[in-house]
């Protein structure tokens, strides 16, 4: 089993508690040379400072990386925008602790301040919130988008051609709100500001999933740019900032999973 410390600014959160370039959806190309830094200043843990909790996330197929997995994609890049440090445990069902099973039905990703599990949160949404606290343009975000996330897990999950177009319409009405929210706030990021905040690091993991499983699975989905083009520019933003970049699974991996999910695995 692979340790894998996170190289993020240390302020523990035990205290407090590849590549989405191919853009085959539609969203123009980025590259990796077009990455922007969103002001997220890595730097690795000193001795001095207490080891950092844990974050057990499901693994690779190889065991030893990140799997696929856009929960643990969310905490990860919020915890990387607000310099949260953690170390990384890609962790293969067997090898899950006994308190991870017992008290959190093993689902992760699991945050543990102590080997004991005493404080764990295993829920996404807790862990990147405590992390990276919401302004309230990133809950008016989150709240007026609430069905994305849905909508794209059940077009991708559909194995039934005949129901496509009726749930690609559910995932283009959830994209019309982040291009209306976009429309009103007026900044580069759904929090409002100059910069990512939680609702970013929420909507940007899947996205994501969007970009990249949709187009393999759904031979004739795009989305319509010209219905959607601060969407587009959205996410050429948001796919660039370091923290998206850092925090991403690899995209075979991706369509792994969800090859699994589509024939009932998971
Ligand atoms: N609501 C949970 C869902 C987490 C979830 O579904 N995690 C999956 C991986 S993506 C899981 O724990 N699967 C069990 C496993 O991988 O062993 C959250 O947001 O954290």
């Amino acid at each position: 089993m692979v340790l894998l410390v996170a190289l993020l600014t240390a302020d523990a959160f035990s205290r407090a508690l590849a590549d989405p370039q191919r853009s085959t959806l539609g969203f123009s190309a980025i590259s990796a040379s077009s990455r922007t830094s969103c002001r997220t200043s890595a730097r690795a843990a000193s001795p001095e400072e207490e080891m950092p909790p844990v974050l057990y996330c499901k693994p690779s197929r190889d065991g030893e990386g990140v799997g696929d997995c856009p929960f643990t994609h969310y905490a990860r890049m919020a915890m990387e925008v607000s310099n949260q440090a953690y170390q990384l445990k890609p962790t293969p069902k067997a090898d899950k602790p006994q308190w991870l099973l017992d008290d959190h039905g093993g689902s992760m990703p699991c945050l543990a301040p102590v080997a004991d599990g005493t404080g764990a949160v295993s829920e996404s949404a807790k862990i990147a919130a405590v992390a990276l606290p919401p302004t309230p343009e990133d809950e008016k975000s989150m709240s007026e988008t609430s069905t994305l996330f849905g909508s794209i897990a059940k077009f991708i999950k559909n194995t039934d051609p005949s129901a496509d177009e009726e749930l690609a319409q559910g995932v283009y009405a959830a994209l019309e709100k982040v291009e209306s929210r976009l429309e009103v706030l007026g900044t580069p990021y759904l929090s409002g500001k100059e910069d990512p905040g939680l609702s970013d690091c929420s909507i940007a993991t899947k996205l994501y999933v969007l970009t990249v499983a949709a187009p393999h699975f759904k031979d004739s989905f795009e989305i319509p740019i010209a219905k959607f083009p601060r969407l587009d520019e959205y996410a050429k933003r948001v796919f660039a900032c370091d923290a998206f970049l850092k925090t991403k699974y690899p995209e075979d991996e991706m369509i792994f999973g969800w090859s699994q999910a589509r024939s009932g695995g998971h």
